[in-house]
């Protein structure tokens, strides 16, 4: 089979569909296969491109989930909806392997190939599509104090070299994405440089993947933490990230995200 390749010539949106019973934000309330498979198809008619199927939680401090509990989160959804472009959201190889074997075609690793010495195997043999994004520390602790001399710099050359690593054990570079981690050990003024210079991450000749929806610092930004009212903070943030570089980008609130990304499209005719 040909390897994935990504294809971009227009923005993507990429909807997140947690299949956790304590996941970041709207948490338990998918978990049942038949509603998570029905906002899966939902999220599809508002324009998502692609589905992000995540069984494990990556808020700070979540329980570890094992294999066999992830595996019966995420299979039982992917198989139903193979038909759509699925990423399976997950840094356990194991579980990326029986989740390409039921239809999804991405995967998006957390930590970038480096949790698991054998998912860099599962990416190349399957010829799937994969995610390498930035992360400084472990869900569990990577709040504590995060830490950088450079931050825009430092994720850059992280990427640089995750990319290296995955092209130099057999991976396509047209298979490859990459992200910046937004959220993940990175204080408010991290994530606010990272955005600001966004443009910097859109030279390794990878897509590059944004994923702000709804995090705390957007909350932070506008003085405004509720959960519930970070929607318009969200979409700009997805606005400024296609206007500076970003493919594709990682949301709770597809359809609202769906019409600002063809808008844009539309007004830069690159649609
Ligand atoms: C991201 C992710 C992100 C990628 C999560 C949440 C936290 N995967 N998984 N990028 N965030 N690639 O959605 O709030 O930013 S989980």
């Amino acid at each position: 089979m040909e390897a994935f390749q990504w294809k971009t010539t227009r923005p993507l949106v990429m909807g997140i569909l947690n299949v956790t019973p304590d996941s970041f934000s709207d948490g338990g309330r998918y978990t049942d296969v038949a509603s998570a498979v029905t906002r899966a198809r939902q999220m599809a008619s508002e324009g998502a491109d692609i589905i992000d199927v995540g069984g494990e939680s990556t808020r700070p401090g979540a329980p570890v989930v094992s294999v066999d509990e992830e595996l019966r989160r995420v299979l039982p959804v992917i198989e139903q909806i193979a038909d759509l472009l699925v990423a399976v959201d997950t840094t356990k190889a194991v579980v990326a392997g029986h989740a390409i074997a039921a239809g999804a075609r991405i995967v998006n690793d957390i930590s970038a190939l480096q949790y698991d010495a054998d998912m860099v195997s599962v990416v190349r043999e399957f010829g799937v599509g994969v995610i390498l994004m930035h992360m400084q520390g472990t869900p569990a602790t990577m709040q504590d104090n995060p830490c950088y001399s450079d931050v825009v710099q430092d994720v850059r050359f992280f990427l640089a070299e995750r990319i290296e690593f995955a092209v130099a054990s057999g991976v396509k570079k047209m298979q490859i994405a990459v992200d910046p981690g937004i959220g993940f050990g990175k204080t408010i003024e991290h994530n606010r440089q990272l955005l600001a210079k966004l443009k910097e991450f859109a030279t390794f000749g990878c897509p590059l993947v944004v994923g702000a929806s709804r995090k705390s610092f957007i909350g932070q930004l506008l003085s405004r933490p509720e959960y519930e009212q970070r929607l318009s903070g969200s979409l700009a943030v997805a606005a400024w990230a296609v206007m500076h570089g970003a493919q594709i980008i990682r949301v709770h609130d597809v359809a609202e995200t769906a019409d600002v990304v063809r808008m844009i499209a539309a007004l830069r005719q690159i649609n």
